[in-house]
């Protein structure tokens, strides 16, 4: 048997080499590379602390004050304290930051809301909506009966008469509005609307400009919608997870009990010391100025591709994220986006409204600026970023992915002399 003394003190790098060396390699994959997933961010230090915390050892279920396991004192005061601060943080009465990502979030609301049958309208994943809002491979769309509204094919902009019309004739419970590739922002009152219309629930999921609504730089969702989902590890900053808000006091009992124990069981207690961690952080004002900088550059990018000729889906972005439609220059995602990871720059094929490519292929790219705004990159980095995108894909069209290794070569270099002049993580695993 171990000593227990050595089991409790000795550190990952002194017992587990393998896995210590597949996080060394991705520590510097991150510090080297132009991150731009648009569902991915960097977090602080002090979330890493909470994540790595011993909270990662405590068992609960059910919510403060009413556990079904003793030794939740300090279990319940962190959650309450997540609880507070996305309060605040969202100006709403209540929250649960108990979801596991944005996905359970969503389930969680569907079996407080609805019952199997019942019909749902939310954007087409073709348009930029979510797989967990009734895509057909999806428990939500085996369960449910699911009508899509899309974009407008003249301008890429959410079809709100078709919502309408779509509304009146399917009679939906529930509507959704929010997506994961949707860049531009959402016109929460026009959805109400239209919900009300019906009589439907309206469910705005702001995974992806979670961050931008607390720094009062998107519409904000309340109080047109009656529950609002996010995950907290794009744009809000923190580490993986997901919430859910509300301020209907007649809803409280039906949401929590669709998160535990309708799909959830305990709680990943580190996850929400984390959550509570980036939430705080997102209450002081350092971070109205990061909303404002992840727009600029998000706009500045994407000014910067149209510049060199590149189209965007919806004609540019209101959000943290843009979309790329690849046909004016003859490419297609998957191509495209294992030329930029060769050249440093990270990124995600992704489907374009009425795609005639499958999902393995895809006629698109998409990109967001929440990373890379977060280790200090400007609009200035942003449309150097821009310049390099264009001259991957400018070589890629011109001469295949054969003949085009000396220009990302030569990008990879730039973009690896960029990340060095915004550093992450010093001195993190050594
Ligand atoms: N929803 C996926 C995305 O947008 O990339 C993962 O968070």
């Amino acid at each position: 048997m171990q000593d227990p003394q050595a089991y409790f003190a000795t550190r990952l790098k002194d017992t587990d080499r393998e896995v210590f060396d597949a996080i060394a390699g991705e520590l510097d994959r991150q510090q080297d590379q132009i991150e731009l997933i648009a569902s991915e961010n960097l977090v602080s230090l002090a979330s890493l602390d909470a994540l790595g915390s011993v909270m990662v050892n405590k068992t609960v279920e059910g919510y403060p004050g009413r556990r079904y396991y003793g030794g939740a004192e300090f279990a319940d005061t962190l959650e309450q304290l997540a609880i507070d601060r996305a309060t605040q943080l969202f100006g709403c009465k209540h929250a649960n930051v108990q979801p596991h990502s944005g996905s359970q979030a969503n389930l969680g609301v569907f079996l407080a809301l609805l019952k199997p049958g019942d019909t749902i309208l939310s954007m087409d994943l073709s348009a930029g909506g979510h797989l967990s809002h009734g895509a057909k491979v999806n428990l939500t769309g085996k369960w449910f009966n699911v009508v899509h509204y899309g974009v407008r094919p003249e301008d890429g902009h959410i079809d709100m008469a078709g919502v309408e019309r779509l509304a009146q004739e399917h009679q939906p419970k529930l509507i959704i509005c929010g997506g994961s590739a949707y860049p531009r922002a959402i016109d929460f009152a026009a959805f109400r609307a239209a919900a009300d219309s019906v009589g439907a629930w309206l469910l705005a999921d702001m995974a992806h400009f979670a961050g931008l609504v607390a720094g009062g730089q998107h519409p904000h969702p309340f109080p047109h919608a009656h529950v609002a989902t996010a995950t907290t590890y794009k744009n809000l900053r923190g580490v993986r997870g997901g919430i859910t808000l509300w301020n209907d006091d007649a809803m409280t009992v039906k949401l929590n009990s669709g998160v535990f124990p309708g799909v959830q069981g305990s709680v990943i207690l580190n996850a929400v010391a984390a959550k509570a961690v980036c939430l705080g952080e997102a209450l002081k004002p350092e971070f109205q100025s990061y909303a404002a900088n992840v727009l600029a550059n998000a706009r500045a990018l994407a000014a910067s591709l149209q510049a060199r000729g590149i189209d965007l889906v919806a004609g540019g972005t209101d959000t943290p994220l843009m979309l790329v439609d690849l046909r004016g220059i003859g490419l297609t995602g998957n191509v495209a986006s294992e030329a930029l990871e060769r050249a440093g720059l990270t990124c995600n094929k992704n489907g374009v409204p009425n795609d005639p490519e499958p999902p393995q292929v895809t006629s698109g790219l998409r990109f967001g600026v929440s990373a890379g705004t977060t280790r200090g990159f400007g609009a200035d980095e942003f449309s150097a970023v821009g310049g390099w995108i264009a001259d991957v894909l400018e070589g890629l069209a011109e001469s295949g992915p054969g003949d085009n290794g000396a220009r990302e070569a030569t990008v990879r270099d730039e973009t690896r002399a960029l990340c060095r002049q915004f550093p992450i993580y010093p001195d993190l695993m050594d």
